[in-house]
């Protein structure tokens, strides 16, 4: 019953199939330059890479299910109902479709375009890439009521394509294991798998995406399907924030430049969430939509607030920071062929879609509020609550500005500065205590390294207007010994430092203050978090002695592992052993602090970076807003998220 569909008397080796060598061979040797990093990063772009080609097929209206399973082995496989990867052989290459996609780069299941009119997928490389980075890869197609199978090896097919027999339905399973050759990280991170699933359950309305982790004695499983797509999303993102209006705003339209889903809602909250993508792709850098959509809010709000007259002065108007203040908007477009730009080609370029997105907007968003006059009133109250409050900020800091307060100038009495004053050389270390504090000013390296004390938990900036956050003294001494403003006056270019970095208890409470100082540089410092320049230090949890020698654990699997090794296996019974647990910074003197977090060639310092800024403003609101219940469980449950962030 097996059937080679290639005629095997013919070479392997001919002029095709040595191009292919080449062009995996290219990828693993510099896997960088396809995946961006061969650490965590990486690890799970693999991943995305395979469920995108299945979202393609989804979005192209032919598969509704995408499961996904990660294995004991950190093995992952994904399985969709479309149409199935095409297996008969290519006119032109001799292989199978199924084969040209797993080989060739850049053909990913696109070879022919006539395929699909808008596709996803930020990294476009293809799956060729994920079968080129993996120990080994399998891949299954379901199609024309036959079973087809192949097998690689780091890039390389070990058969033909085989005729596995007869099957029912249609669709392609992926099963492959990343290279240990080739990955630094080989765990995925289920919680960051599923926020990036969850984001396109919520993009791709009504399509079902499960994840399974095997990985666990108890497997778990969630699934993302979400009738409701983008209003459902906002629904999410807005977490425990008290609705001005429900439901939110919702619409989809198709305009000749892009088909553009919209979805809406305003809160008691004073932040503004709103997440772009085109094409399923997170738009972090924004673009011509972005600008289509605010100036779209700014006149339709405003020419509504005119019409019913409920602008105090004729001439009054509101503006575009007003009118989103304690906004939550998701706008999701499609086109033909984005054109991608920006640093790291999250920003639409294409100019035909910015009037695409307003005239659809303008048009909207007019309709719903004239059928929705309770709501637009308490829209329109609240930017006029909005711009009250700016007026007040504006003052507040004119008269802080006259104090030095907050540009430079004066420095915290608390903060011991370093000497150097170049930022791609110095660092900052905000750490909480000032008991720790102390330890930090007397371990560190004085040069290059600043250390801030801070008091125990610092104002909720997520409950707290911008009038009442200058007000509090820790938030101040950030702000002037970082010397780079906040929010709309934030200048990257005067930071006085390169690297912030979070220095807190390894518990609960240093979890807690961890969240509270995460939420302020989300709110007010954002582009420090864009620019990678957050980091989170990692003190270790324990000390090991033993005679003179002694180990640091920074996690209880290295605890373990450090007293097996010390003890020959014999465990923490032997003698000899010195364990102590560090219950907080306080209790290291300061060449303990220096040598185990502080100093920069034998420290770890986790980076905080937006990738996922979707989940991550999901989560402050939900820690930050007003519900106590949410933050309750949170905090039961620790703080896991800073991963979340860091992947
Ligand atoms: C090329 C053409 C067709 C489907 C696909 C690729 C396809 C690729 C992937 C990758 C993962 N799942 C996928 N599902 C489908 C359409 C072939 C036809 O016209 O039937």
């Amino acid at each position: 019953m097996a059937e080679t569909p290639v005629d095997p008397t013919k070479s392997l080796y001919n002029s095709g199939q040595i191009q292919v060598l080449k062009g995996l061979e290219a990828v693993r040797k510099r896997p960088g330059m396809y995946i961006g990093s061969t650490s965590s990063r990486g690890l799970h772009h693999l991943v995305y890479e395979v469920v995108d080609n299945s979202i393609d097929e989804a979005m192209a209206g032919y598969c509704t299910h995408i499961d996904v399973t990660i294995h004991p082995d950190d093995s992952v496989t994904v399985v969709d109902d479309g149409r199935g990867i095409p297996v008969d052989i290519h006119p032109t290459e001799k292989v199978p479709g199924v084969e040209l996609a797993m080989t060739v780069l850049h053909a990913g299941g696109k070879f022919d375009k006539s395929n699909y009119k808008v596709s996803g997928g930020l990294h476009g490389v293809g799956v060729s890439v994920v079968n080129a980075l993996s120990e080994w890869l399998e891949v299954e197609v379901r199609r024309d009521g036959r079973l087809w199978h192949q097998r690689y090896h780091q890039g390389i097919k070990q058969k033909e394509l085989e005729d596995m027999g007869p099957a029912e339905g249609t669709g392609t399973r992926v099963f492959f294991r990343p290279d240990r050759e080739i990955f630094t990280e080989t765990r995925f991170n289920l919680e960051t798998l599923s926020a990036r699933l969850r984001e396109m359950a919520f993009l791709n309305k009504g399509l079902r995406i499960s994840i399974r982790d095997e990985r666990l004695e108890e497997p778990v499983e969630e699934v993302f399907q979400y009738e409701g797509g983008l209003a459902a999303f906002v629904n999410y993102l807005r977490g425990s924030r008290q609705p001005l209006h429900e439901p939110p705003l919702y619409f989809e339209t198709e305009k000749p430049e892009a088909e553009i889903e919209l979805a809406m809602q305003y809160d008691e909250g004073f932040s503004e969430n709103t997440h772009t993508f085109v094409n399923n792709i997170n738009t972090h850098e924004g673009g011509t939509h972005v600008t289509g959509l605010k100036a779209a809010l700014t006149r339709t709000l405003n020419d509504y607030a005119k019409k019913n007259n409920l602008l105090k002065k004729a001439d009054q108007s509101l503006s575009g920071d007003d009118v989103r203040e304690g906004m939550t908007c998701v706008l999701s477009v499609r086109v033909m062929e984005p054109q991608f730009e920006g640093q790291t080609k999250t920003k639409l370029g294409n100019s035909e879609v910015r009037g695409a997105v307003e005239t659809a907007v303008n048009e909207q968003l007019a309709i719903w509020l004239d059928e929705n006059p309770k709501a637009a009133k308490a829209i329109i109250e609240k930017s006029l609550q909005a711009a009250r409050a700016r007026a007040a900020a504006r003052k507040a800091r004119d008269l802080a500005r006259k104090k030095n307060a907050l540009e430079g100038g004066v420095l915290p009495g608390k903060l011991a500065d370093c000497s150097l004053s170049d930022p791609s050389m110095t660092e900052i270390f905000i750490v909480e205590g000032d008991s720790a504090g102390g330890s930090a000013k007397q371990g560190r390296d004085r040069s290059f390294q600043a250390i801030l004390p801070i008091k125990g938990k610092i104002l909720n900036v997520e409950r707290a207007r911008i009038d009442k956050i200058l007000s509090n003294t820790e938030v101040r001494a950030m702000i002037t010994a970082i010397g780079a403003g906040i929010r709309d006056d934030f200048d990257l270019s005067n930071a006085r430092y390169g690297k912030i970095i979070i220095m807190t208890d390894a518990d609960v409470d240093g979890a807690h203050i961890r969240t509270l100082l995460l939420t302020f540089f989300f709110r007010q410092m954002r582009e420090l978090i864009e620019a990678g320049s957050i980091y989170i230090a990692q003190p270790p949890l324990y000390r090991v002695g033993k005679g003179k020698e002694e180990y640091y654990a920074y996690s209880e699997d290295q605890r373990t592992e450090i007293v097996k090794r010390l003890t020959n296996g014999k465990g923490e019974e032997a003698r000899g052993l010195n364990i102590q647990r560090y219950k907080g910074l306080g209790e290291m003197n300061p060449d303990q602090l220096w040598n185990t977090t502080m100093d920069p060639d034998s420290r770890t310092i986790l980076q905080v970076t937006m990738d996922s800024a979707a989940e991550a403003d999901a989560i402050f609101s939900r820690l930050m807003g007003d519900d106590v219940e949410p933050r309750r469980q949170f905090i039961e449950k620790n703080a896991r998220y800073v991963r979340n962030l860091d992947v």
